[in-house]
């Protein structure tokens, strides 16, 4: 797959978007297990949760990235369906009984709620292994690119990741904590995914030692900002999740207030784009993307 890495905003931005998605969607529907049999409840609640209406920002984020680093080919949307499912495993176990209890995914019931918690759990473990799989036999990379991708996924999910970022929101949200300690959580639970997206990137282009920090930067200040847009998010109803979830939790929404959030969260956001800017220039596709995932979002406006 090529793109035009100087392609701007206006020029076949909206129609350039509508193919990448439509070929993520595509290729997640191919990697998922058939669901014929509608007695095999796992398969059917892996493809129902994947292929629910996401954004699919991470699959996105990561093929431009890597086009605007002069990497064309294959890799790229198995890397980013990778990362699509292990993202919604995540949103699988977020969404249980035992963590925030949640009714409403993507508009529809969570897997749990349809399912059963046992489907649920069996769901999420399913779609991880099956984002490990994809990453390990992509045949166009070399093995020692492809072993250097598997170690950034695992790092992103595990105790340097989602994971340890999960558990302290779940454990020390419920105190006050400080700001810090906010930023350090959030950074793990939602900026370790886009981390990864940026490294995998920039392991498949062979791109300059240099770039790779800077992209690192760019997902840190992404991750701070994406955070707070889906904590405001939490006290408006746009029918896509649960209202209220971060009701007596400490957010930098509880520390501050939401017009702070909203100040910080551009910050962040013009933080991310000075790092972006550094490695792709003033008009490359990625800028534009990511400020139009934060500006259809009228909960920071
Ligand atoms: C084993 C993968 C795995 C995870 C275990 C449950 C858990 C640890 C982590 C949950 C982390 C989590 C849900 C963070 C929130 C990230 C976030 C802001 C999600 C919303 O993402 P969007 O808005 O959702 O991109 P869509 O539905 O558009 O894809």
């Amino acid at each position: 797959m090529t793109m035009d890495s100087g392609a701007t905003v206006d020029h076949g931005f909206t129609e350039r978007l509508a193919q990448l998605r439509a070929s993520i969607e595509k290729r997640l529907d191919e990697l998922l297990p058939e669901s014929g049999n509608e007695r095999d409840l796992v398969a059917v609640a892996m493809r129902e949760s994947t292929l629910a209406p996401g954004k699919r920002m991470r699959p996105i984020l990561l093929l431009l990235a890597a086009d605007g680093l002069g990497h064309q080919g294959d890799p790229g949307l198995e890397l980013g369906c990778a990362v699509e499912l292990i993202h919604a495993a995540s949103l699988v176990l977020d969404d249980m009984p035992c963590m925030d209890n949640a009714s409403l995914r993507r508009g529809r019931p969570t897997v749990h709620l349809k399912f059963g918690e046992d489907v649920a759990i069996l769901t999420a473990v399913a779609l991880l292994s099956r984002a490990f799989g994809v990453i390990a036999s992509i045949n166009d990379l070399s093995p020692v690119i492809r072993t250097q991708l598997v170690e950034v996924a695992a790092n992103a999910v595990g105790m340097q990741g989602l994971v340890r970022g999960q558990f302290q929101d779940l454990r020390d949200g419920q105190q006050a904590r400080r700001a810090e300690e906010i930023a350090m959580t959030n950074n793990l639970k939602t900026g370790a995914l886009f981390g990864a997206i940026m490294d995998m990137a920039w392991l498949i282009s062979s791109s300059d030692v240099l770039v790779r920090p800077i992209l690192q930067n760019f997902a840190v200040e992404l991750g701070q900002a994406f955070q707070m847009y889906d904590d405001l998010r939490d006290k408006c109803s746009d029918g896509d999740k649960d209202q209220g979830k971060d009701t007596g939790k400490s957010t930098f929404v509880s520390l501050y207030g939401e017009d702070k959030v909203r100040e910080q969260l551009q910050v962040h956001l013009s933080n991310a784009e000075r790092n972006l800017h550094k490695v792709y220039g003033e008009s490359h596709m990625i800028a534009g993307y990511m400020r139009m995932v934060f500006d259809k979002a009228s909960v920071i406006a």
